[in-house]
């Protein structure tokens, strides 16, 4: 198998999919039986969907919830962390996924794009996102507790960035200086387990070589953006990331 040279010179930039959670048992996207097949998207995970019918919304990520937190991650997960162990702040992985399971794993230098699923915060007030596994399988919609009485009050919502809004500035802003500290040296980029469908997400390969580095993809199937990367490595992340880095 092909595999990336990583020397003293090297920055990694990792972006992660629903694929490389799948060994653990949770469910993809937009695979035969993936979450958008039994969803619609636009109801369960847009800021629309949930002004619409919030209580449907809390079904859907209370039953997230429940089974990603019985969910262990798996050794595509296990070879990133000791990837990032050796190259320090020469890493940075950038998810899409929401379950947490790559810092339960060990990694540190994450940057969650879309959000993270044991989180919440206010729909409607400043408050800071606070940890929450808190599951609501008989439709209550939770009460934001701070703004109640203040003539504002609102509902919770998932700490999860819906289509239609706006990822993170800082979280953004990271992945982009990682992107031209690495350029200004080696910089190698390895997309794993994403069908690059969602935008910007999708866009980091392109940028990646634009600012000259090598792009390597690992997918279970080769996804309809294979030709935007160098190198393409067909199967599953659970195997072939340990094989990578191993
Ligand atoms: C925004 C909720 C600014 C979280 C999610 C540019 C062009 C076109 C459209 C746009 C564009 N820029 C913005 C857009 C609009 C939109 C977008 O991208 N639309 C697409 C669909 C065309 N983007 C946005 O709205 C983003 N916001 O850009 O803000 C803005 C706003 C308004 C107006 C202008 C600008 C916000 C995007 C946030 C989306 N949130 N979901 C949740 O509940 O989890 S998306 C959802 O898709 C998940 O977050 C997921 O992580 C993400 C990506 O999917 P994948 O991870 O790739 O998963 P998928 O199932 O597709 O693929 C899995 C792959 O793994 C498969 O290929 C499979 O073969 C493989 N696989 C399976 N098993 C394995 C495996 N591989 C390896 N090993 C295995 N074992």
């Amino acid at each position: 198998m092909e595999r990336p040279v990583i020397d003293d010179d090297t920055f990694v930039l990792v972006l992660t999919g629903a694929g490389v959670s799948a060994e653990s048992g949770i469910p993809t996207f937009r695979d035969a039986n993936g979450l958008w097949e039994r969803h619609r998207v636009e109801d369960v995970a847009s800021p629309e969907g949930f002004r619409r019918d919030p209580t449907l919304v809390w079904r859907f990520y209370s039953q997230r919830r429940a089974a990603a937190a019985g969910c262990a991650p798996n050794p595509g997960h296990h070879a990133l962390v000791a990837l990032e162990r050796r190259l320090g702040d020469r890493f940075l992985l950038a998810t899409q996924n929401v379950d947490g399971l790559h810092r339960r794993a060990g990694s540190e230098r994450v940057v969650e794009l879309h959000g993270n699923l044991f989180t919440s915060r206010c729909a409607c007030c400043r408050r800071a996102p606070f940890a929450d596994a808190s599951v609501y399988a008989d439709g209550t919609v939770p009460a934001c507790t701070e703004c109640q009485g203040r003539g504002d009050f609102g509902p919770l919502r998932p700490h999860i960035v819906w289509f239609g809004e706006i990822l993170a500035s800082d979280d953004l802003e990271r992945v982009a200086a990682f992107v031209d500290r690495g350029a200004a040296r080696r910089l190698l980029f390895l997309a794993a387990g994403t069908s690059g469908n969602v935008y910007p997400a999708a866009g980091l390969v392109d940028e990646v070589r634009g600012a000259g580095g090598d792009t390597w993809l690992v997918n279970a199937e080769p996804p309809a953006n294979v030709a935007r990367f160098d190198h393409f490595i067909e199967g599953p992340s659970g195997v072939v990331l340990p094989r990578l880095f191993g």
